[in-house]
């Protein structure tokens, strides 16, 4: 399988418990998610022990094999092996993708090795340039819009910034950062192989559903 044929998601969900106030647990917020039709998780909690994790991924791992879905591990390639992660999504500040490639293609203990797919988060030309020259086989590009998390980082990418580089990438690019239903088609029409998203699915009061019509809408049913 190659290039955008191994990337079989358009919606792209990523954790952070601190905004599941809504429902009991970061655990329900994601199955319901799922429900709604969400097919790639990343689990992205970077602000708890190796062990809690580690925890935390395992149930992930038995929640999105229920739903036949794809989860990711931020950062820790370590930790996507041990779960059987369907891949890792690395930051800028993660063991390089070129690094990850290798290990993987010289593993043994993968027996999919093939299938082990390799996200990056980017925030430039250079750095998604980078990702794809070092074998990231998707990248997320942004933030795009204004988006509270990122703040403090500066002005977003904007979306004519956005389509100038996802125009000169081959990999699938997911638009990352304020993304919302009302923004995908602008975005797509920018470029975007996908949207990711936090607080556009997690902030709904009614998860399942705000999935549901997100990828409605990335199927142009709306
Ligand atoms: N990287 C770029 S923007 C962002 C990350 C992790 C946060 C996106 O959060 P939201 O709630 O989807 O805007």
């Amino acid at each position: 399988m190659k290039g955008k044929d191994k990337i079989n998601f358009r919606l792209y969900l990523i954790t952070d418990r601190t905004l599941v106030t809504r429902h009991p647990s970061l655990v329900t917020a994601v199955e319901l998610a799922l429900k709604g039709g969400v097919k790639a998780v990343q689990l992205r909690e970077k602000d708890i022990t190796t062990r809690e994790l580690l925890d935390l991924a395992y149930r992930m791992r038995v929640l999105t094999n229920k739903y036949k879905a794809k989860l990711f591990i931020n950062d820790r390639f370590d930790i996507a092996l041990a779960v059987g992660a369907d891949g890792v999504h690395l930051t800028q500040n993660s063991i390089p993708v070129h690094a990850v490639r290798k290990a993987v293609h010289a593993s043994r203990i993968m027996r999919h090795a093939s299938r082990f797919l390799i996200g990056v988060s980017t925030h430039s030309l250079n750095e998604a340039k980078a990702a794809e020259k070092g074998g990231a086989d998707f990248i997320t590009l942004g933030p795009v819009y204004r988006t509270p998390s990122k703040m403090k980082y500066g002005a977003p990418l904007g979306l004519d910034a956005f389509h100038k580089v996802s125009g000169r990438i081959k990999v699938p690019v997911f638009a990352l950062g304020g993304v919302k239903g009302d923004k995908i088609r602008d975005v797509r029409d920018a470029g975007a192989y996908g949207v990711a998203m936090i607080s556009g699915i997690f902030g709904a009061d009614d998860i399942q559903g705000k999935a549901k019509a997100l990828i409605d809408i990335l199927r142009n049913k709306h």
